[in-house]
């Protein structure tokens, strides 16, 4: 059983903590408002009363507070107990963040893991959690058993930055869910319908939707957008416009539909209307 320390006793900072206590590992603990320690203390985690302390307590030293701007505040009043130590930080930011906090890292003698976690607070330790990690593969073999014991652990590569993009990456295709489940709630409720009665009839559709997924990464990858073709682009702009309008008919916001009919028209307008969906990817891809 390793020594810990975790910095940052939010949701997930105490879930995490929580998990390594119960798994029997000799955790200390470390929050801007100390207060939200005393459970972790009752359970059997030590306290620190300064970021350097926790860092000093323990060979690895897991940060995960709501920012990058917090994890900085929080590292900068640590950084001397750093050299020699192994920080994983498990803090949502950009791929920049993490590339740069690496590096800063770097300077004061710490070996550094960044990662994405894919799970919400009551999954840690549970199966079904995921954490991302990339950045010192050392690292992660040296701590490998403690990660695991807070979720399945997968090592992306050397580059620091790819845990956050990849997390990133899937909060995207998350939030897109969202949206469209949220917009399709709005839809039919507009008429006095239940969101509760709508569901099964929503989750096969997207369930099948998905399906052509596999598709559609082919045509990416290959960038060969116009081959087996089976609903073109030009056809599923006028099902965008006709959400869009029947949203305003309706009375509620276009919102969330109005930036993929202005993709998919974009597209169009560059004379790729009898390509596949999968085509407007190039244009997202252009940002501009
Ligand atoms: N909770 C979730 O569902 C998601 C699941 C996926 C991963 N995220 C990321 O985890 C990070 C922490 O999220 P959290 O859920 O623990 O967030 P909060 O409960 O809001 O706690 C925030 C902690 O951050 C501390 N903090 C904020 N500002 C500062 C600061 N300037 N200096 C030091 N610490 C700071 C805060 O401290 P306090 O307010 O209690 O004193 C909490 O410990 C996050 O990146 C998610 O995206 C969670």
């Amino acid at each position: 059983m390793s020594r810990i320390s975790v910095l940052g006793l939010g949701a997930m900072g105490t879930a995490l903590a929580a998990t390594l206590v119960r798994k029997g590992h000799s955790v200390t603990v470390w929050n801007r408002t100390q207060s939200r320690a005393k459970p972790l203390v009752s359970a059997g985690a030590m306290i620190a009363a300064t970021p350097a302390e926790a860092v000093a307590a323990s060979e690895l030293t897991i940060l995960c507070v709501v920012d990058y701007a917090a994890a900085g505040a929080v590292l900068a009043e640590a950084q001397d107990a750093l050299r020699g130590r192994d920080l994983v930080n498990l803090t949502n930011g950009t791929p920049r963040e993490a590339k740069d906090l690496a590096d800063w890292a770097e300077t004061k003698g710490a070996a550094y893991l960044d990662g994405g976690i894919m799970a919400i607070p009551p999954m840690i330790g549970d199966r079904g959690a995921l954490i991302l990690y990339s950045g010192s593969n050392a690292l992660f073999e040296r701590h490998k058993p403690s990660l695991d014991a807070l979720a399945e652990s997968r090592h992306l590569g050397e580059d620091p930055s790819l845990a956050a993009l990849y997390d990133l990456a899937l909060l995207s295709g998350m939030y897109g869910l969202f949206s469209g489940f949220l917009h399709a709630g709005a839809l039919v409720a507009s008429s006095g319908g239940k969101v509760t009665d709508f569901l099964p009839l929503l989750l096969p559709w997207i369930t099948a939707m998905s399906g052509t997924l596999p598709d559609l990464a082919n045509k990416v990858d290959s960038g060969l957008h116009d081959r087996s073709v089976v609903s073109n682009l030009a056809m599923q702009r006028v099902a965008l416009e006709n959400i869009a309008r029947a949203s305003r008919e309706q009375g509620i916001a276009p919102d969330f539909i109005e930036p993929m009919l202005r993709l998919a028209t974009r597209r169009i307008a560059e004379g790729h209307g009898s390509d596949d969906i999968s085509g407007v990817i190039e244009t997202i891809r252009r940002q501009t």
